[in-house]
């Protein structure tokens, strides 16, 4: 049985002085998240892993249908499978599937067919979409499944990096061996994978730069 339809908001609020303080620490510690590739086999614990994505099932979504699992992934013979699968598909993407003018964009982050990192990283969390439910054996849609499941990306990822740890969002293509190696129920395909951990010892990332304010913010007053 449910609680009542309506229960008041309890959300904490700031003064002015203090959600400005708050927002610009908050943006400062946002432009310090990056991309690696380059992880350390240092261990993390399995409490940390479950409070980061229970952060990310706190994203909002279509109907509150919460259209996702999260697979966390730490047993080395199952990395050492997806390794395997992703390198079998990301080599063919990289000799032949994949334009000249999508490799020639791909130069400056460094990638390739290679992917150590799935078996270096001590944690994948393998991210899946629920297009639908079977309820009483009928197929009941979800909605708005890509977005929902992009937001509880979202906010894993800024766990993640709250957490001081690093993660990449993994798109080997197509994905669905995750499907098959991790044995997953009809009415889920995978999303993205994410290895996790601590960065490697001096870990290197791209020399990237962020759009500026003026690139990506239209104000209307
Ligand atoms: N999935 C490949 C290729 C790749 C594509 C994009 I778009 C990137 O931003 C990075 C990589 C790979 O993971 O190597």
């Amino acid at each position: 049985m449910e609680g009542e339809a309506m229960i008041p908001y309890e959300g904490k609020e700031f003064s002015a002085e203090e959600m400005k303080q708050r927002s610009q620490t908050f943006l400062a510690f946002m432009q310090q998240r990056r991309s690696l590739r380059e992880f350390s086999d240092r261990p993390v614990s399995k409490d940390v892993i479950r409070d980061i994505i229970m952060a990310a099932s706190t994203a909002p979504s279509g109907a509150h249908k919460q259209p996702w699992t999260f697979c966390a992934i730490s047993n080395v013979e199952l990395k050492g499978e997806i390794r395997e699968a992703a390198e079998k598909e990301e080599y063919l993407n990289y000799h032949g599937r994949m334009s000249d003018t999508w490799l020639e964009d791909l130069k400056p982050m460094g990638t390739d067919w290679n992917k150590a990192f799935l078996e270096i990283a001590p944690w994948l969390i393998a991210v899946f979409k629920r297009p639908f439910e079977m309820v009483d054996g009928t197929k009941r849609k979800n909605y708005y499944v890509n977005e929902s499941v992009g937001l509880a990306c979202g906010i894993l990822l800024t766990a993640i990096h709250n957490a001081g740890l690093v993660a990449l969002t993994h798109t080997p293509s197509p994905m669905n061996f995750l499907e098959k190696i991790l044995q997953r129920p009809s009415n889920e395909r995978a999303f993205l994978l994410i290895p996790v951990g601590y960065p490697a010892e001096h870990a290197q990332v791209p020399n990237l730069q962020r759009k500026a304010e003026g690139e990506v913010l239209v104000f209307h007053t």
